[in-house]
């Protein structure tokens, strides 16, 4: 019997992945697996870009619509932006070629909450999802399927796709099997039960996927890595915010707001989320919980030094080291790791009732703690907004951190008026940047204004936000969230015209 292929229909569906690229066809919304860069399709893809690019040459138009987890990997959004194969892509995603070809109004992209892009799949707001191109770690004997690096949107575009393609990749480690919490009592409004999770570690489904049999028209064979993506160390703004920040938490605690427990911390991804991360090792926790979406290889040391004792997410984004530690050690990690659906991972609901410490980075704040975790100056797309919105609105606590400047000092990440707005001043508790921290917890507006300015801000700008913000108190039209409306994108415009925020003089 087939190691990886156990279900002897599908066995015989194998076959290359140009051939199962072929059976995707242009105009069509193709749903495929990933979720930071973990456990996307790595042959078809490719496949089909290299079909997309031989069509372009021949005069035909082949574009279609992608919608996926999270961000994926070169192999997969950067081929298809680069055969300018993509006419629609939803939701967050990270790669540059992709990133350049949207902001150059060469494909429209949907930046979506993670946790709603499954139940709008369901909801009909995409229309029909065609085919689904889902990469797996093998599929058993009764077809169904054991996940991957990640779950994502996987479940929705398993049952929701006429056509399914299977990647069995058998590069990822089988010794995953079992660590998968896939929940089947999703239903449609109105009549939706509670979702059943009352601690991280609560399962509430099944370790594998299910898949209609009849649907599943290719089956391909892989054995390549996930994207691996390295960390570089924590440079110094990225240590000093970390350092607030465990500083801020030790001060709830003492207040008696927090335990030593803390809550279940979400933690985004990158250098920043990475320092605070290596920072929790050193500060004295132990038996922590994670509700979280990725776990990148600092989490995996956390569980590993008894840091954290649970970790609930929804992908595995490790560094080859961490790959190769997760595998030696996978009896360990079964115990206390769950990797669920992203409709779950990053639920509202369950987020609100856990109470989620929820640390984000962003691209700007403005005086108010409106923030931009996206557009920089306001057009032109970073990344998406993730799970940001669905962990910060619904936490416990929610902390955006970035360092204050950004390019070298020519961009201020304070400013007076936020460029795009991704999470309002409702939702925004905690701002942190290597300066200092502003808690905007139980403040009105201009208290707000003038404990960020002074925390937050970086010296080189801090006067010219005073300046402003002082302006504004005076001949603002309202005085309640005062604002010059005629001046308050001018730092923007001026870096989009000179690049550099700062004033000339
Ligand atoms: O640019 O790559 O050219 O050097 O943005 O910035 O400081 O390295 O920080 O990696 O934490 O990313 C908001 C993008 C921050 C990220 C964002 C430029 C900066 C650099 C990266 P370079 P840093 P990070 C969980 C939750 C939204 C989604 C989210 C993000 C690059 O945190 O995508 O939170 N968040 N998901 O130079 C111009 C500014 C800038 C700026 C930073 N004000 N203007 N450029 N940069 N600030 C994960 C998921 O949901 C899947």
């Amino acid at each position: 019997m087939h190691e990886r292929i156990r279900h002897e229909g599908m066995l015989q569906k194998r076959m290359s992945a140009g051939e199962a690229a072929a059976l995707i066809r242009p105009g069509m919304t193709v749903a495929m697996s990933g979720f930071t860069g973990a456990g996307y399709p790595k042959a078809v893809p490719e496949a089909l870009a290299a079909q997309m690019e031989a069509a372009h040459a021949a005069g035909e138009d082949f574009k279609i619509k992608v919608l996926t987890g999270a961000s994926t990997a070169p192999e997969l959004d950067g081929v298809l932006a680069r055969a300018d194969g993509m006419e629609l892509r939803l939701p967050y995603m990270s790669d540059p070629a992709l990133r350049k070809r949207i902001n150059d109004g060469e494909l429209d992209y949907m930046d979506i909450h993670l946790s709603h892009v499954a139940q709008h799949t369901w909801f009909g707001f995409y229309g029909d999802v065609d085919v689904a191109v889902v990469e797996v770690v093998g599929i058993l004997e009764d077809g169904r399927l054991i996940p991957s690096s990640s779950v994502g949107n996987n479940k929705t575009w398993l049952d929701m796709a006429g056509k399914v393609i299977l990647e069995v990749n058998s590069r990822q480690p089988a010794a995953m099997e079992g660590m998968h919490d896939v929940y089947y009592g999703t239903a449609l409004p109105p009549n939706r039960k509670p979702v059943p999770i009352l601690t991280p570690s609560d399962r509430i489904g099944e370790p594998y996927l299910r898949v209609d049999p009849e649907k599943v028209v290719a089956v391909i064979e892989t054995d390549a890595p996930d994207r691996l993506s390295g960390f570089s160390a924590p440079d110094e703004a990225s240590k000093a915010i970390a350092g607030h920040l465990l500083e801020f938490l030790d001060h709830e605690i003492r207040r008696g707001r927090l335990t030593d427990r803390l809550l279940p911390l979400q933690s985004g991804v990158g250098n920043i989320a990475n320092a605070v991360l290596a920072g929790l090792a050193e500060g004295g926790y132990k038996g922590l919980t994670a509700y979280t979406e990725v776990i990148q290889d600092g989490m995996l040391h956390l569980i590993k030094d008894g840091t954290i004792g649970f970790a609930s997410a929804t992908s595995f984004s490790l560094s080859e080291a961490g790959v190769e530690e997760f595998t030696e050690n996978v009896d360990y990690y079964r115990e206390r790791i769950l990797l669920r659906t992203q409709e779950i991972s990053n639920h509202p609901e369950v987020v609100r009732r856990l109470g989620c410490i929820a640390l984000n980075g962003m691209i700007e704040a403005d005086i108010y703690g409106n923030v931009n975790s996206t557009h920089v100056a306001g057009t032109s797309v970073m990344n998406g907004i993730g799970g940001s919105g669905d962990f910060a609105r619904n936490g416990f606590l929610s902390v955006f951190m970035s360092p204050s400047v950004a390019k070298g000092g020519r961009i201020s990440a304070i400013v007076p008026m936020a460029s795009h707005v991704d999470h309002t001043e409702h939702d925004t508790m905690v701002l942190v940047t290597e300066q200092g921290i502003a808690d905007l917890r139980g403040l009105a507006p201009k208290q707000r204004a003038r404990t960020i300015i002074a925390n937050c801000a970086h010296p080189s700008y801090r006067p010219a936000l005073t300046d402003y913000f002082d302006r504004a108190l005076r001949d603002s039209y309202g005085k309640h969230t005062p604002h010059l409306l005629g001046e308050a994108l001018s730092w923007h415009e001026r870096f989009v015209q000179t690049g550099d925020m700062r004033p000339a003089s």
